[in-house]
């Protein structure tokens, strides 16, 4: 017999998505994912000044702000073929590395680690063998016997005043969850520890920003951060070693913290490199510029289709006419007006809401395909596409964790490869992060201070594509410019990719392809499939960068 299943809102995600999942004989047979708000900003960008375009594209989203003006500027870059001053490429660079290992720290801890991690359970561990389990993972000086002991004081409390605040309502003593004692209390420390670290991050892209969320540095053709290392511009020795020492202590916190306690949690739960892999076409845009023209990248993208490495294409640059030519965005399942697709240079925002139909339109994220197929975005498809491409360093460290945890590359193909691929990104991003510091104070000591090619927008028409590979995978702006005004815009985003739903032809996207399959211990309590969805790291504001105040709410299950 089946059954029927309805979580909405998922929560620990940000804005507002429904999953609906049929459950046979323990497991999910089908399943619809349903993006559930419209902001409409890509309609409201439209007559706008392109120039200010990223100021108004940041709004898309609360969480990853700084990756739509990075989009955004890159696409009137384009259009007008506007070369960046190279400091103003690696204060770019920067800023995106560290909003990344910002996003992944939060991800990992306070929206992924309770699928995994019983908090109450760690009410039973001894904080001396929990200091033993985590000195040997790791010699982070954090790790002591006192700071457990401490942490499940304070827990104690707050489970014995039953406030339980942030915890509440968490499926403690479901039997899906594994660790023992003394992992979870270790868990649950680090997921405090983890509010100050992100919070480091935070503030160097804010140094760089002038602000966080929503930065304030850029301008088309470079960034407004003056930057000369011997006086009072906004960037001077000063504040390049305040910068230091905050990626320096984040980059510990990564490679020794988050990084030992991911591999520890898949070495727990291995069978969940066997479910959840869903859509194995990738995608993956270049990122981090070295040169002027967005032609030299520190990492590759590329295509996987069929979860076969060797079916790989390298995109090595932003211009690659494979990577801008073979997207389109379908709307046969989504909220907007007829069933068409089209190139996102031509593309329709005209919402038009119908309720949820199983067999009809059900979201407002749109379906995007790459040659007409569904692909998954996100820290596999980076990964993977670097590895396939021959990045030695890379290559090292996946082929490194894998055999750290015991299981073969194409293990990323699941639920806890995503969680796995996340970690080694951030692992990476933190050292990228630095070294593009360095690079920016070598190419400063040269006497280079350029940080901006002031530029004028032209009259006659113009199209540009912005490629970014965000947190959560590969985002594009599509801009149209006509007589100095935006005629078009349209954004392209890592989780209208992921929670995409049907496409005209009835294929499923990567939220609901990687359900299928999925284990449900406890129909009540589907944890199981909360594991998949955050796995994916959702994010559906900047998924139909939209609210609908009409759009109904129909909670049956509220799961945390
Ligand atoms: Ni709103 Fe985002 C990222 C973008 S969406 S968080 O990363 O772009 O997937
Ligand atoms: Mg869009």
């Amino acid at each position: 017999m089946s059954k029927r299943i309805t979580l909405d809102p998922i929560t620990r995600i940000e804005g507002h998505l429904r999953i609906d999942v049929e459950v046979n004989g323990g497991q999910v047979s089908k399943a619809w994912s349903s993006a559930q708000m419209w902001r409409g900003i890509e309609t409201i960008l439209k007559g706008k000044d392109p120039q200010d375009a990223w100021s108004y594209a940041q709004r898309f989203c609360g969480v990853c702000t700084t990756v739509h003006a990075i989009s955004s500027i890159r696409s009137v870059e384009h259009a007008l073929n506007v070369e960046v001053p190279l400091n103003a490429q690696y204060i770019r660079n920067i800023m995106i590395a560290q909003h990344s290992v910002q996003d992944h720290i939060v991800h990992f801890y306070h929206l992924s680690a309770l699928d995994w991690v019983d908090i109450v359970a760690a009410l039973k561990a001894d904080p001396k063998k929990t200091a033993q389990l985590a000195q040997s993972i790791s010699d982070w000086p954090g790790n002591s016997e006192k700071e457990f002991r401490a942490v499940q004081e304070k827990l104690k409390a707050f489970v014995a005043g039953g406030r339980l605040g942030i915890f509440a309502s968490g499926y403690w003593g479901h039997p899906a969850m594994k660790l023992p004692p003394e992992a979870n209390l270790m868990a649950v420390a680090h997921y405090l520890k983890a509010l100050d670290y992100q919070r480091k991050a935070s503030q160097a892209v804010a140094i760089l920003g002038g602000k966080n969320p929503h930065i304030q540095n850029l301008v088309v053709g470079g960034v407004a951060t003056a930057v000369n290392l011997e006086n009072m511009a906004t960037l001077n020795m000063e504040r390049i070693a305040y910068l230091q020492t905050l990626m320096t202590e984040t980059r510990d916190f990564v490679q020794k913290v988050y990084y030992p306690d991911m591999v520890a949690i898949a070495s727990a739960y291995k069978e969940w490199f066997t479910y959840g892999a869903g859509v194995t076409n990738y995608l993956a845009v270049p990122e981090f510029p070295e040169d002027t023209k967005n032609t030299k990248f520190t990492l590759n993208g590329g295509t996987i289709m069929g979860g076969n490495l060797s079916s790989f294409k390298n995109i090595t640059t932003h211009q690659d006419p494979y990577l801008i030519n073979n997207i389109s965005e379908g709307v046969a399942h989504a909220w907007y007006e007829g069933a068409g697709t089209h190139h996102p240079w031509e593309g329709e925002t005209k919402p038009e809401y119908t309720d949820f139909q199983e067999n009809g339109k059900y979201s407002w994220c749109k379906s995007p395909r790459f040659e007409g197929k569904p692909v998954q975005v996100g820290p596999p498809a980076q990964l993977l596409a670097a590895y396939a491409g021959g990045n030695a360093r890379v290559k090292k460290l996946v082929d490194a964790t894998c055999a750290k945890i015991g299981v073969p590359v194409s293990a990323i193909h699941s639920t806890m490869g995503r969680l796995g691929a996340r970690a080694i990104r951030a692992h990476l991003l933190a050292d990228i992060s630095l070294e593009q510091l360095d690079k920016l104070v070598a190419n400063l000591g040269k006497g280079d201070k350029s940080y901006a090619n002031h530029t004028e927008i032209p009259k006659g028409e113009y199209k540009g594509v912005g490629f970014h590979e965000a947190p959560r995978g590969a985002l594009s702006h599509w801009m149209v410019i006509e007589d100095k005004k935006i005629k078009n815009y349209q954004a392209v985003v890592p989780s209208t990719w992921n929670a995409s739903p049907r496409d005209e032809k009835g294929v499923m996207g990567p939220y609901e392809a990687s359900l299928v399959g999925n284990p449900v211990a406890q129909e009540d309590k589907p944890l199981e499939v909360l594991r998949t969805i955050h796995s994916f790291d959702p994010c559906i504001a900047c998924a139909v960068h939209t609210i609908d105040p009409a759009g109904k709410e129909i909670t049956k299950i509220k799961v945390l």
